[in-house]
């Protein structure tokens, strides 16, 4: 039986054709996302319909907002460049005009137009890759420098405020729900070790901007033929923030060959060569719009993002899982350790990396 009626969920929305099926698509933690087909005559046609997190994002309409407003924006900014509908999410909208649809049951749907000939991965294969995606990246942060005001809605308030993670994290390990903190010992000290990190960037007085926020190598489509870094996705957490989150968290991403969730820690590693790439393709369009302060701080955000991001998922093993999908027992533990790994790797190149940043 399927989980959805999405037969009915395509009615509501300005396709035309037949629908056909919609199979779960991607490998996001938050939402559900499903390719859906449809027959309009000629070759098969295909729709993302997603399904908002609506316990992650408890305002979806000023979600949907945001959504809307930023790739209007972009669509503007790239309408010149050739290929311009894969360069920009598009919303499909509702039969009501809206850009999402309530069902019955009180889930919001939306759906974009699928970006064919690219594709996310979920771990980086080769620094032409991670140049690629920190190059588009930056250009989506410099296309959004100037979206006209109001500021955006903040999805998730205090997104990357990782003091506030951290608080979180001791609360977590205060209240012990689902009995698990003795199982987490190491990561617990671990992350107590480093407690002193959480509030640089915070401290460095750092201009505010536009960004992603959410920055990892899979929420960037890379195109099939070129390997250009074509379409930026994942939109929902697209609002004020530091330049510097949307790299840190690239930098956690994209340097490792592992994956996110991998078990086998030797597999964990940054690989200068790819920062090298991330950091030479990210400045490649963001360079004429960062601060000296921000650039100076590049290989820090990497070690940062890297550990908050431990630290969210430490937080939400030890809650029992509510909050990130997860697909086996531990999986949350798991991701975690990558992460800690990840930042320990990153501690022991960081001279080099800032020594490096000075020289591009
Ligand atoms: P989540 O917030 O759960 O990570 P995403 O918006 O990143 O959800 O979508 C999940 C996956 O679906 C992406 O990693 C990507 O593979 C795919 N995807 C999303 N939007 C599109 C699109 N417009 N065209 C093609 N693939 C897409
Ligand atoms: C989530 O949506 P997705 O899977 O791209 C999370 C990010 C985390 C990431 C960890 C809204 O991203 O903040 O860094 O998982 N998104 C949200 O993989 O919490
Ligand atoms: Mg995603």
């Amino acid at each position: 039986m399927l989980k959805h009626d999405f037969r009915a969920v395509a009615r509501e929305f300005q396709i035309h054709g037949e629908f056909l099926e919609a199979v779960p698509y991607g490998s996001g933690h938050i939402n559900d996302t499903y390719c859906a087909v449809f027959d309009q005559g000629g070759p098969r046609v295909r729709y993302i319909f997603q399904r908002i997190n609506c316990h992650v994002f408890q305002q979806p309409l000023a979600l949907m907002q945001n959504i809307r407003r930023v790739t209007e924006h972009l669509a503007v900014k790239v309408a010149c460049e050739p290929d311009a509908n894969r360069r920009v999410l598009t919303l499909v909208p509702a039969r009501s005009g809206e850009a999402f649809f309530r069902d019955a049951t009180g889930n919001i749907w939306r759906v974009y137009i699928f970006i064919e000939g690219a594709r996310g991965y979920d771990a980086v294969e080769n620094p032409a890759q991670a140049f690629a995606a920190a190059r588009a990246f930056g250009q989506f942060q410099k296309m959004l420098a100037d979206l006209p005001a109001p500021c955006l809605n903040d999805t998730i308030p205090d997104f990357h405020h990782t003091p506030k993670r951290f608080a979180a994290l001791e609360r977590a390990i205060e209240a012990d729900p689902a009995n698990r903190a003795q199982l987490a010992k190491p990561e617990i000290e671990f992350a107590r070790r480093h407690q002193a990190i959480c509030g640089v960037l915070l401290d460095a007085k750092l201009p505010e901007r536009v960004t992603h926020n959410d920055t990892k190598f899979n929420n960037v489509l890379l195109d099939d033929a070129t390997g250009e870094g074509i379409c930026v996705i994942d939109l929902d957490t697209v609002m004020p923030g530091l330049a510097l989150y949307d790299f840190g968290d690239m930098v956690r991403t994209t340097t490792s060959p592992a994956k996110e969730d991998e078990r086998d820690l030797s597999k964990v590693m940054m690989q200068f060569p790819m920062f090298e790439a991330l950091a030479r393709g990210y400045l490649s369009s963001a360079a004429e719009f960062l601060a000296p302060a921000e650039k100076k701080f590049l290989p820090f955000s990497g070690k940062l993002i890297t550990f908050e991001i431990g630290i969210r998922f430490l937080t939400d093993f030890l809650a029992g899982d509510t909050y990130f999908k997860i697909h086996r027992a531990g999986h949350n533990l798991d991701r975690c350790r990558t992460q800690f790994k990840l930042v320990e790797s990153i501690e022991r190149q960081e001279d080099q990396m800032n020594k490096l940043v000075e020289t591009i």
